[in-house]
């Protein structure tokens, strides 16, 4: 049977469409042999081992790439086959005893597909189910051999490769991206001296002080148990039952309510290591160190309308928009600045360094930039790279090590723990994403999905029959930091760690006026979800102790009367060094002022001017700016004077929520037809309340009118203009590099 014919019915896989005869010779495909499996190995194995790049990666060279190539699959120009190399001949039908018959159990490609498929998910991660990654390169721009060993930082210019996952964390593996929540930024770095993972948040505090009440934790968060409600969302009962009686949450809580948990971009938030860490140096001598990534793009967020909005027109929206960013060649880039202090020091500070809920203010120790983050690859495969990646704090090269911090201590436990069970057993550093690039000989053997292949007879240490091979490394190896420990076994904190307030009001005091009435209203709108009133009451009377005008403007919020504060764990707290930190507010960090992969709507519709369209996106997308023709419908529209401009969105498919801006050219039947529909009028009104820079040219300005926006020239985001269209685009780009436009804000919205 000549299956290519063009007589053969559309639908080949149906066979009695066109004949028993056909079934027995299904169509052949195009032929070619199975990959040599000797040439391009899929599997890793000591051998192989014996092949990885050991040493630094040379300047420009993703050294985590080529490790990865030994197990990237291809299947171009090649033939199914079973998972024991067997070609298949026929992948739409299974054995049966005749056409009409019963399938047969020896049909082995079958069973063997279907077998497969049943156990293609793995268990999600308890928290931070849902995330994205990207590969790329740490690059050291000072040399920090002065105060640590730690490869990366071991000289100038030097590369390490990374890859990178960010997250939500409360929500499951298929929810929402821009739910209220804290970001994961976990930084796994592949140095030649073993893995390092920096696995931090894009907040520098954390809800708990000791790991003792990180299950309590995720349990109130996650969706509540009887109905499994609410989906990625901390505005819930048992959530705000728990944090207010953990007073230690209030200073997360704050960052939390901030802008910060509704992040523009994981391009566009920083990091934090948030443990204090140590630095020991080749002559052992240590200092005290705090991570930060700071983006180059600065700090950006979304407004809680705006996000709400997107969750629903793109749940994949941050996801997207990282994969889009790299794959246009405009990987994100942040800067890696540390904090260093010493022991004697940090006694000094009014606030324990041990403790996860307590920042070190910049005022006390500067942030110093030491080097900078690159991502520049997409995963190949989500599953194989970004599900199975297994990051894990306890995971430290020699030149870095732990404090007490007893968050940190939980954590150092919990991170390979969790993988045993979510990639099936402890062998889970064999898969490739994790796989290090530094050699590994150790005498572990055995365990679920082993990969290497041990050679001899030798799985202990010390031997003579290999040799005394692998022998420890003394001094060369991993040495810990001998810190020196006294005191009796109890259970406890230190005095400082009961002081909650302190910086929970540093933070409020250091945030704008707009950053602050957006604090308010998200306190106002999680607790105004919550059903039990006692619960309220009791988050506002915690909040006093904050600021009363935050605990008085929540109050207000839920309509209810400020109750008394709550009463403080110590009556005398110790007085913070710093009343204000500006570091502290997202507008700290404006970024380097480029719109470069910024999205930019210009609406159209039937007779709008093109001259205007193609002036303003010629400017836009000369400054990087990704610009779309939003229309009433996709496809070619007829503009003024006969020409067509091609319409690649429409107002239904890409709403203004997500996009950073919106442009109206003139063009008067297309101002017309835009004013008398709904949707683009929404469009504008969404895009102005959400603080987004338009501009309505000519005809265009007819539309903000009729959207009900004011003219004000007092808003520097807002440009009515007339005139050549070319020279209102340096105004829009200005206007768009400060990125929103929070002033025109009232309460409650007049738009
Ligand atoms: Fe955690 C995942 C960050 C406290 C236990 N955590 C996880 C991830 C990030 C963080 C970014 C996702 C990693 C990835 O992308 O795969 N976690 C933090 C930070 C914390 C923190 C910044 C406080 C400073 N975590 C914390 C504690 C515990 C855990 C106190 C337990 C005692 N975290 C886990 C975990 C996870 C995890 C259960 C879930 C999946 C995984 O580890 O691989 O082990």
């Amino acid at each position: 049977v000549d299956a290519t014919a063009s007589a053969i019915p559309h639908n080949t896989g149906k066979a009695v469409e066109y004949g028993a005869e056909a079934a027995r010779c299904p169509y052949a495909g195009t032929a070619a042999r199975a990959p040599d499996s000797s040439a391009g190995a899929s599997t890793l194995s000591e051998g192989e081992a014996s092949g990885k790049t050991n040493g630094p990666a040379a300047p420009g060279v993703n050294a985590a790439g080529g490790r990865l190539e030994r197990v990237r699959a291809d299947a171009t120009g090649q033939a199914l086959t079973t998972n024991q190399g067997v070609r298949v001949s026929d992948n739409q039908h299974s054995l049966k005893a005749g056409l009409r018959g019963p399938a047969l159990l020896k049909d082995f490609v079958l069973r063997e597909k279907i077998t497969h498929f049943d156990h293609e998910r793995i268990p999600e991660r308890i928290v931070h189910a849902r995330g994205s990654a990207a590969h790329g390169y740490f690059e050291c721009l000072r040399p920090l051999t002065d105060l640590t060993m730690a490869a990366p930082f071991a000289e100038k210019g030097k590369r390490t490769p990374v890859f990178v996952r960010f997250s939500t964390v409360a929500g499951e593996r298929g929810s929402k991206d821009t739910a209220r929540d804290v970001r994961g930024f976990a930084v796994k770095f592949y140095t030649e001296e073993g893995n390092w993972d920096l696995v931090g948040n894009n907040m520098p505090v954390f809800f708990i002080q000791d790991a003792m009440k990180f299950p309590d934790l995720v349990h109130a968060v996650k969706p509540e148990p009887h109905h499994g409600m609410p989906q990625a969302a901390s505005a819930h009962d048992t959530f705000w039952d728990f944090v207010s009686l953990m007073p230690e949450s209030t200073h997360m809580l704050m960052w939390l309510m901030s802008d910060r948990a509704i992040p523009r971009s994981f391009r566009m938030m920083q990091g934090f290591g948030v443990h204090t860490f140590r630095f020991v140096n080749a002559a052992g001598e240590s200092r005290l160190v705090k991570f930060h990534w700071n983006p180059v793009l600065g700090t950006h967020s979304q407004v809680w309308d705006e996000a709400v909005k997107v969750s629903g027109a793109d749940p994949d929206f941050h996801r997207r928009d990282l994969w889009e960013a790299i794959d246009a060649g405009n990987g994100p880039q942040w800067e890696l600045g540390v904090q260093v202090f010493t022991e004697e020091e940090a006694e000094r500070f009014s606030f324990d360094v041990l403790d996860a809920t307590k920042i070190v203010p910049e005022e006390l120790a500067p942030v110093v930039p030491v080097g900078r983050l690159v991502l520049d690859r997409n995963p190949d495969n989500f599953f194989a790279e970004t599900e199975q990646v297994a990051f894990c704090a306890a995971h430290v090269i020699p030149g870095l090590d732990f404090t007490n911090d007893p968050l940190l201590a939980g954590r150092i436990h919990s991170y390979v723990d969790t993988q045993i069970s979510r990639l099936g057993g402890p062998n889970f550093h064999e898969i490739p994403i994790n796989a290090p690039l530094a050699s590994v000989q150790n005498n572990q053997r055995d365990g679920m999905h082993r990969q290497a292949i041990h050679r001899g007879r030798v799985a202990y240490e010390p031997n003579s029959l290999a040799g005394g091979c692998p022998f420890q490394a003394g001094m060369d190896g991993f040495v810990s930091f001998p810190e020196p420990v006294a005191g009796d076994e109890l259970r406890g904190h230190p005095e400082k760690f009961a002081e909650h307030y302190n910086q929970a009001t540093l933070f409020y005091a250091s945030q704008t006026d707009w950053e602050r009435r957006h604090i308010a209203s998200a306190f106002a709108f999680e607790l105004s979800k919550v059903t039990v009133l006692a619960v309220r009451r009791r988050m506002v009377a915690s909040l006093r102790n904050v600021a009363d005008e935050l605990a008085r403007d929540v109050a207000d919020g839920l309509g209810m009367d400020l109750p008394d504060p709550m009463p403080r764990a110590i009556a005398d707290p110790p007085r913070p060094e710093v009343d204000v930190s500006p570091a502290l507010s997202l507008t700290a960090r404006p970024g380097d002022g480029s719109v470069a992969t910024r999205k930019i709507a210009i609406l159209v519709a039937e007779g709008v001017d093109a001259k205007a369209v193609s002036a303003i996106a010629d400017a836009l997308i000369g400054a990087g700016v990704v610009v779309r023709l939003v229309g009433q419908r996709i496809g070619p529209v007829a503009a003024e004077g006969g020409r067509m401009v091609d319409a690649d969105a429409s107002l239904d498919n890409q709403p203004s929520a997500l996009f950073d801006g919106a442009v109206a050219p003139g063009g008067g039947p297309a101002a017309e037809r835009l004013r008398a529909d709904g949707r683009a009028l929404e469009f504008l009104r969404d895009a102005y309340r959400h603080g987004k820079t338009l501009m309505g040219m000519g005809e265009g300005k007819q539309l903000f009118a009729a959207a009900g926006i004011p003219p004000d020239e007092a808003d520097g985001g807002l440009l009515l203009v007339d005139g050549e269209p070319g020279n209102s685009a340096p105004m829009f780009l200005e206007a768009l590099a400060r990125h929103r436009h929070p002033e025109r804000e009232t309460s409650p919205p007049a738009v």
